[in-house]
């Protein structure tokens, strides 16, 4: 152990369902196999570093409640100091992966280059650290919604000084996340969207993102950079209307702007559900268009209607997201990122370490859950009864014909629609014996 924080806390292990020890995994076994590939293979856990190490407590309605040794976070020692025990906590858990933004690493400078070597220092000691362990990063992001700068957006604002501010800040994190060996790089656009339609120009501000995101693009080209770049849907929350709305929204603005092929979702629990959708919605329709990239396991709140970012904790849920995931091949250069933060009064260093203990432990249940159902193959097979009609010669022939054909067919008698249970609770019950 790096620093005295989480002291007397040893790396957490697998010991199998009936073990009564809180800080051991019952479930996730790094090793075991499923499906013919290691469950850490499989579910590639990221610790996120904003809701782990800068977050500290507040809500709307009060600030500050955690007292971390790496307080206050606007010093460069204490940059190090958090990340000191950012690295004990990734050998404690020891888990694959973590993600940052800028602003999570560093303190913020009096001008760009002071941040930018600020942001450099963090990146040289990360470096180091990851020299000695496993761990890898799984993707970095540049915050772009925190600082008065960004309140109107960042390739969005009317403003281009500050358009240029955001392309110079991704670059720094592309480079930075190029260099560490990520795995992906993340755009999550919180202030790109707007308040009111009574100043704002909606078309050129998509016309700018959309602008803004091939350059990326470009950039990933030119550095050769490997990974895949993301963009992770949500509906509101800072911004009243989020132009990167849900998948189907996303999906709609990359062929707009010809990135199909290019860029692929990072997809979001809370998000879906904010957005009115379920996770497996989200998750199958970004599959369904092949851009199904990473995802952001948390849970939010069912009632409160906010973007509560709790750490998962409920299996069936979990289990039909990662039955969708499995369906459609795994993750890529994806994983599961813990975009999860504790509640305000856990206070302790074992609460940060028991809320990874326990999601990582409920992924892992839904993961055998999702892979147990695939093998069984029950709900496949149920949809291809249910789809069975259409691999008859007649129903493609159908759709390579036209309306007056069609029309004739169903006008002379030949056609007779039979209505058939969806048996939606016999699905339901059998889903049910899996998780
Ligand atoms: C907000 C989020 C973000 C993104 C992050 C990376 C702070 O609701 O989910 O977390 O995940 O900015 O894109
Ligand atoms: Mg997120």
């Amino acid at each position: 152990m790096t620093h005295p924080f989480f002291e007397g806390l040893s790396p957490v292990r697998y010991e199998g369902p009936d073990s009564d020890n809180p800080l051991a995994f019952r479930h996730y076994d790094p090793d075991a196999v499923v499906m013919g590939k290691r469950m850490e293979e499989h579910l590639r856990f990221a610790v996120a570093y904003w809701h782990s190490f800068a977050w500290e407590g507040g809500d709307p309605f009060g600030g500050q409640t955690f007292s971390r040794p790496w307080y206050p976070q606007d010093d460069m020692a204490m940059a190090r100091v958090k990340a000191d025990c950012a690295f004990d906590l990734f050998d404690i858990l020891g888990q694959p992966f973590f993600c940052w933004h800028d602003a999570d690493i560093r303190p913020e400078g009096d001008s760009f280059a002071e941040s930018f070597d600020r942001f450099t220092q963090i990146i040289d000691l990360f470096e180091e650290k990851m020299a000695s362990r496993k761990v890898r990063l799984l993707w970095g992001t540049a915050n772009m919604f925190s600082h008065r700068r960004w309140m109107a957006g960042a390739s969005t604002n009317p403003d281009p000084d500050v358009f240029a501010y955001a392309a110079a800040t991704v670059k720094m994190c592309m480079d930075a996340t190029h260099r560490l060996g990520g795995q992906n790089y993340v755009l999550w656009g919180g202030r790109e969207g707007y308040e009111t339609l009574l100043n704002t120009d909606l078309a050129s501000e998509l016309d700018h993102m959309g602008r803004f995101l091939n350059m990326v693009v470009d950039y990933q080209h030119k550095i050769g950079f490997e990974g895949t770049i993301l963009i992770e849907p949500k509906p509101q929350e800072p911004s009243k209307h989020q132009y990167d709305f849900d998948v189907a929204t996303c999906i709609g603005f990359l062929r707009k702007y010809g990135l199909e092929g290019e860029v692929k979702l990072n997809i979001e629990q809370g998000h879906a559900i904010l957005a009115g959708h379920s996770f497996e919605h989200e998750l199958a329709l970004a599959a369904a268009e092949g851009m199904l990239g990473s995802i952001d396991m948390n849970r939010n709140d069912y009632q409160s209607g906010w973007d509560t970012d709790q750490f998962p904790n409920n299996t069936p849920e979990v289990a039909l997201a990662y039955y969708h995931i499995l369906k459609a091949g795994g993750f890529g250069t994806g994983g599961t990122n813990f975009d999860a933060k504790l509640r305000r009064q856990s206070l302790d260093a074992t609460d940060l370490v028991a809320a990874h203990v326990g999601a990582m432990d409920i992924c892992a249940r839904g993961l055998k859950a999702a892979a147990a159902m695939l093998e069984d193959g029950g709900l496949e097979s149920a949809l291809a009864e249910r789809y069975a009609g259409w691999q008859t010669d007649g129903a493609q022939a159908m759709l390579e014909s036209d309306f007056d054909s069609i029309f004739a067919r169903v006008h002379a008698g030949e056609v007779a629609p039979q209505p058939r249970s969806g048996r939606q609770e016999i699905l339901e019950n059998y889903v049910n014996r899996f998780v």
